[in-house]
C-alpha cells in the first residue's frame, strides 16, 4: 500500500536535488530549450548535452513519452533521465497516454540502472501546455500504480515550480493514507 512516506511533493528547482536522478522535461532533439529543459544544461554543464548528442546520434530523436538517460553532469543528482512530454492539443491526441509513458518509463529506466531516489518535474504543464489539474493527476496516478507493483521500492519526489502545481500536487499528497 502506497502511503504518504512514499512519495513527497516539495516546491522548488529540480536543478537542486541530491537525488539519484531526476528527471528532464526535454524535447525530441534533447538539444535543450527553455523552462526547466534550460535550467538543467545550464546547472548540469556541457557533459550532459554531449552524451546526449551521443544518444541522438545511435538511436536517433527520442519520441514523446520515451525516455533516456545521462548522468548528472555538474548537477548534485547522479542521473538524468531525459522525458518527451506531449504538446497539448486538445487531448484528441493520446497526450494523456503519451504524459504517463513519461512517467512508466522514466521509472523503468531508473530501475534499470539501481536509481533508489527520483524527482519528477510538472512534464508537459509549461511550454508544452497540458492542464495542471489533469496532468497532475496522471503524474500521481501512474507513479502510484507503478511504486504498488515494482519489485524495488524507489523514493519518488514531485518537484513543483509554480503555486498551482503545488497546491494540486499537496492536494493529492493528502489523499493518502498516512501509512
Ligand atoms: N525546477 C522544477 N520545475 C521547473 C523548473 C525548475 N528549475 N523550471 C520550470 N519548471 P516546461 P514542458 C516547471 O516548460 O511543458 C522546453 O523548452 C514549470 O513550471 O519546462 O514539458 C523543452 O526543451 C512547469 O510546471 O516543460 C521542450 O521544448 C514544468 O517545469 C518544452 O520546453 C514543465 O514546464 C517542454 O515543455
Amino acid at each position: 500500500m502506497i502511503s504518504k512516506e512514499n512519495i513527497r511533493v516539495i516546491k522548488g528547482d529540480i536543478t537542486k536535488e541530491s537525488v539519484d536522478a531526476i528527471v528532464n522535461a526535454a524535447n525530441s532533439s534533447l538539444m535543450g530549450g527553455s523552462g526547466v529543459d534550460g535550467a538543467i544544461h545550464r546547472a548540469g554543464g556541457k557533459r550532459i548535452l554531449e552524451e546526449c548528442m551521443e544518444i541522438i546520434s545511435r538511436q536517433g530523436k527520442c519520441q514523446t513519452g520515451e525516455a533516456v538517460i545521462t548522468s548528472g553532469g555538474n548537477l548534485p543528482a547522479k542521473y538524468v533521465i531525459h522525458t518527451v512530454g506531449p504538446v497539448w492539443n486538445g487531448g484528441n491526441n493520446q497526450e494523456r497516454q503519451k504524459l504517463k509513458n513519461c512517467y512508466n518509463n522514466s521509472l523503468e529506466l531508473a530501475l534499470k540502472h539501481g536509481i533508489q531516489s527520483i524527482a519528477f518535474p510538472n512534464i508537459s504543464t509549461g511550454i508544452y501546455r497540458f492542464p495542471k489539474e489533469e496532468a497532475a493527476g496522471i503524474a500521481f496516478t501512474t507513479v502510484k500504480n507503478f511504486l504498488e507493483v515494482t519489485p524495488s521500492p524507489v523514493d519518488v519526489t514531485f518537484i513543483c515550480y509554480d503555486d498551482e502545481n503545488f497546491a494540486l500536487y499537496q492536494k493529492l499528497h493528502q489523499q493518502l493514507p498516512d501509512h
